[in-house]
């Protein structure tokens, strides 16, 4: 057996300063990345997400190949692949005569969970490193954590800002007198507001190929996989970057909760995608928003807001993710069992706000923050759908889409699944909320303004039908006072009526299911979801889109 270590570097782990690769001797030691039908399959992503990442991947290895390393590149095709990350480290130390593995740790406890037994299967040495691309470790979230009865991200976020000096004046004290400004952050889009057209990039020979590959392999997946214009290499994601800071930042603040029909994109950055595999660095970003408030070019309600996602929700999402598995992804606080409708899939809906959210995911693998909160996420929370069948649709279908950061805003922001870890209140809304944030409701066969009645908009039943159900969970909740009163205001038979009028668009649901041939087929033996043995349940089973 040689001395050489193997290096493993997973998908989403294309970062060069990577602790996995931060000694490596490149005479010496061999960098392997492969392309693993396990991976790609145990959900069935869209097809963008597993074009986005092969490609990607391709591109990092020609990068580090560049660098002087020495890379060993399984494609999914390629003979002799044994279809998972431990079948490629174990074929390879063998091929190899490698002596231990090094591999940073993987951002899904499924994955860091098995890892955990690869040197006793192996036979020599595996050493885990902690991922140090995010900004605060697992000691750390666990000691800032650690004997509070609430976390709430608004008190991570100001020791992120201390910690890292971002947007801080002279006397430590925050820029512009306060932490937040997130109440200036939600101004509905004007009819005449110009959107900046997001930069497309051109795909390559190996992005080509790649198309090629999923376009065959992957035909049943969800998802159209063209057109395709996400950035692959660290440099067009960088370009994307400094397009964003030059001509969107300014004015993501106002608009970050809006949304316009036909427009998905917005003033959003577009950024997750590159962000969690790797491509760009996050305190870079952050630093580079501040300089932008600095010289003037963007608004501190635009800066403060960008830098807070990331530096506040992403790190905070992550730290709550890392310090409750695996108990986190079991819980139901609000007994929710309802199959996921079919629709979540076809955005076959009477309901244009979702038919809209779900044509746009399905096309482009993205919907922003408030249209998969507010829109798929607020729909599936009054609607009682089962958490880990939700969670394994927001998996699927999202580009950027990662069980660590995935799982918390599901299970947590979105579900209230965790009853109340996470965020301090669900965020139900009715068809109101809607109406005032976007423009789906003036496309809609429903009437946003009616509650009871054959064209009313079925959320608004839904929303008082929700709060009803949970009166005894959440009736004491104070972020819930208001609409509790105004539930209790409420005479019994406008009551009465809407639990009907609920009952009956829940009852449509049910009912809801696709056609014979396009029912969902069962899941392969053995594959494993979120680390759990898959159930032969339909919160497991993801339909064949051919
Ligand atoms: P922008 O609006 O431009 O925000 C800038 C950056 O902030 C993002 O790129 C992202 O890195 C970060 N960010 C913002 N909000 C969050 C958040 N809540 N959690 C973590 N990072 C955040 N984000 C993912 O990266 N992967 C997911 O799988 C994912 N699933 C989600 C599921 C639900 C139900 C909800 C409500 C949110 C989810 N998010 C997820 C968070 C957020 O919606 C996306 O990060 C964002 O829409 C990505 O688009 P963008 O890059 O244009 O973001
Ligand atoms: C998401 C994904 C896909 C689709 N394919 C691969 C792959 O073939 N090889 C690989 O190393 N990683 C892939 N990934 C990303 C992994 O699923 C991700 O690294 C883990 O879930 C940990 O976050
Ligand atoms: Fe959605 Fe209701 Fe508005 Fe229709 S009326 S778009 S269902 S909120």
């Amino acid at each position: 057996m040689s001395d050489g270590t193997l290096r493993l570097l997973l998908g989403d782990q294309l970062t060069p300063a990577i602790s996995s690769l931060r000694d490596c001797e490149p005479g010496k030691d061999t960098v392997l990345l492969a392309e693993v039908m396990a991976e790609a399959t145990y959900v069935r992503h869209h097809k963008k997400k597993i074009a986005f990442l092969f490609s990607a991947m391709r591109h990092f290895a020609d990068e580090l190949r560049q660098a002087g390393h020495r890379v060993i590149y399984v494609t999914l095709e390629d003979t002799g692949n044994t279809g998972s990350l431990f079948g490629e480290v174990s074929r390879h130390i063998e091929l190899l005569r490698a002596g231990r593995v090094v591999v940073t740790e993987p951002g899904e406890w499924r994955l860091r969970s098995d890892m955990q037994d690869w040197q006793a299967r192996l036979g020599i040495p595996v050493e885990i490193r902690e991922d140090d691309r995010f900004l605060c470790s697992h000691a750390d979230f666990g000691a800032w954590a650690a004997g509070r009865k609430e976390l709430r991200m608004e008190f991570f976020y100001r020791v992120m800002r201390r910690r890292y000096r971002l947007l801080m004046d002279a006397a430590g004290e925050p820029e512009g007198g306060r932490w937040n400004f997130d109440s200036d952050n939600r101004h509905p889009l004007g009819n005449d507001m110009a959107i900046p057209r997001h930069p497309a990039i051109a795909c390559d020979e190996t992005t080509r190929e790649v198309l090629d590959l999923v376009g065959r392999v992957f035909a049943e997946h969800f998802g159209d996989l063209e057109p395709f214009d996400f950035a692959v290499t660290r440099r067009d994601a960088e370009r994307l970057a400094n397009w964003f800071l030059r001509y969107a930042l300014p004015r993501f603040g106002d608009y970050q909760d809006a949304m316009r029909q036909g427009e998905p994109y917005l003033f959003h950055s577009l950024l997750s995608p590159y962000i969690n595999c790797g491509l760009l660095d996050p305190l870079r970003l952050c630093r580079d928003a501040e300089a932008e408030w600095r010289a003037g070019r963007a608004p501190l309600n635009a800066v403060e807001g960008f830098i807070r996602q990331i530096l506040g929700w992403r790190e905070y999402i992550r730290g709550v993710y890392w310090l409750e598995m695996p108990r986190y992804a079991e819980t139901n606080a609000l007994d929710a069992h309802r199959p996921l409708p079919w629709f979540y899939w076809s955005g076959e809906t009477t309901m244009n706000c979702i038919a809209q959210v779900v044509g746009e995911t399905r096309r482009n693998a993205y919907a922003h923050h408030i249209q998969r909160l507010m829109v798929i996420g607020n729909f599936a929370l009054l609607a009682g759908i089962t958490p880990a069948e939700v969670e394994a649709w927001y998996l699927a279908v999202y580009v950027d889409a990662y069980d660590w950061v995935e799982l918390p805003n599901t299970h947590g922001m979105a579900l209230f699944a965790d009853g109340g870890r996470l965020a301090s209140k669900p965020y139900a809304a009715s068809g109101k909320y809607i109406d005032r944030m976007s423009d789906y409701c003036d496309h809609c066969r429903y009437d946003v303004k009616q509650t009871l009645g054959g064209t009313a908009c079925p959320l608004n039943a839904l929303y008082w039908d929700f709060l009803a159900r949970n009166e005894q969970r959440l009736g004491r909740n104070p972020r819930l006072a208001m609409p509790y009163r105004n539930l209790a205001r409420m005479p019994a038979d406008q009551r009465q009526a809407i639990a009907q009028k609920a009952a009956q668009t829940l009852a449509t649901l049910d009912t809801a299911q696709p056609p014979e041939s396009d029912q969902p087929t069962p899941p392969q033996p053995g594959q494993q979801t979120k680390g759990r043995k898959i159930k032969p349940r339909a919160a497991q089973q993801q339909p064949k889109f051919l």
